[in-house]
């Protein structure tokens, strides 16, 4: 049984949203709590990959969490598809779950709008894939689920499921609470300040890869959008733009983007504040990033250790969760 359960996918670099929203939260609950983290590869298929971008993308993604500082030995790590049993959950709920519930996710509507080319090919993995995620969430008897702001619907549609399930076949799983954090929760795209910073949404020059060469990060974050104003103020309806910087800076610092308002008059002073910071907090996560990704075979090793210890627990929750439902056990 774990306290903490979350996940990302193994699609494409890790950027600076993932990071603030949710890793640096994942990095610091594993010192006092039982986690959870998960390379959810199976959510990565839901559009279109190629096999060498997905066997890449996994062992990138491995090696990344470990250089922002997860420690496999310190919590648990794995590839969500070395534990079958996500699979055959994610089954027994959509058994139970709405089409209609599923129609209302805001996430399944971006995407599928920018998919859908008229001929029918949104694969129905995309509209199912919150299920898969509620499977991910309460097969560790997990508590809390710390995410970024965009997962909120999700972990709501989580909790549903679970507390069905348990009204209809009896208390079966722990039902989740989100962990949203403070400061960070969304962070937006450099040059649209509407949209959330996103590797498949925006323009490159909105997007700050934690792994990307920091000269590049400076000139973007040199670059953002801001306004046509002058006054640097926390007012994120009224000054997205410059409100997104002040937020990247706070949560860099480890202060509150007020704060970090009162300490800069012109837009150009708050824009290197926060290049510096960024620049900073990446550069000894990119060594060790450089480090690991040379290293496959350790890699695969630590993922080996990381799924027995997960299938170790999944299997107990699936077994319970078959029993609640009636299947016959297996002789
Ligand atoms: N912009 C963001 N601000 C704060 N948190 C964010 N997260 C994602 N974007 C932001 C949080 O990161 C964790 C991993 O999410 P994911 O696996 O959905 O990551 P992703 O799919 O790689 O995120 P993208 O870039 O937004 O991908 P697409 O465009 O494919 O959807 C989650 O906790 C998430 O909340």
């Amino acid at each position: 049984m774990a306290d903490v359960f979350s996940g990302i996918q193994p699609s494409g670099d890790i950027h600076l949203g993932n990071y603030l929203g949710a890793l640096r939260n994942w990095v610091a609950a594993q010192d006092t709590e039982d986690c959870v983290y998960c390379i959810v590869d199976l959510h990565a298929i839901t559009v279109a990959k190629e096999p060498e971008a997905l066997l890449d993308g996994t062992r990138k993604a491995a090696a990344a969490l470990i250089a922002v500082g997860l420690d496999p030995a310190r919590c648990t790590l794995f590839v969500q598809s070395h534990v079958h049993e996500h699979a055959e959950l994610s089954w027994m709920l959509q058994c139970i779950t709405g089409m209609g519930e599923l129609r209302r996710m805001t996430q399944f509507k971006d995407k599928s709008s920018r998919l859908d080319d008229g001929t029918d090919h949104v694969p129905v993995g995309l509209f199912t894939y919150p299920v898969l995620q509620a499977a991910d969430i309460v097969l560790y008897d997990a508590a809390k689920v710390p995410v970024g702001d965009d997962q909120r619907q999700h972990i709501e549609l989580t909790r549903d499921v679970a507390q069905r399930f348990n009204s209809r076949f009896g208390d079966t799983f722990v039902v989740p609470e989100h962990v949203i954090p403070p400061v960070a929760a969304r962070i937006m795209d450099l040059q649209d300040p509407a949209s959330k910073m996103s590797k498949s949404a925006g323009s490159d020059n909105g997007l700050i890869l934690l792994f990307e060469e920091p000269s590049s990060i400076a000139k973007k974050l040199k670059r953002a959008v801001t306004d046509s104003d002058s006054e640097v103020r926390y007012d994120p309806d009224g000054k997205p733009g410059v409100s997104n910087l002040l937020e990247i800076l706070a949560a860099v610092s480890g202060t509150t983007p007020g704060d970090e308002a009162g300490k800069y008059e012109r837009y150009g002073d708050l824009k290197t504040a926060a290049a510096d910071a960024v620049v900073e907090l990446v550069s000894p996560m990119q060594e060790r990033y450089a480090e690991l990704v040379a290293d496959p075979a350790e890699l695969d090793r630590l993922l080996a250790t990381g799924a027995h210890k997960a299938r170790a627990v999944a299997a107990v929750t699936v077994d319970r969760a078959r029993r609640a439902m009636g299947f016959l056990p297996a002789g």
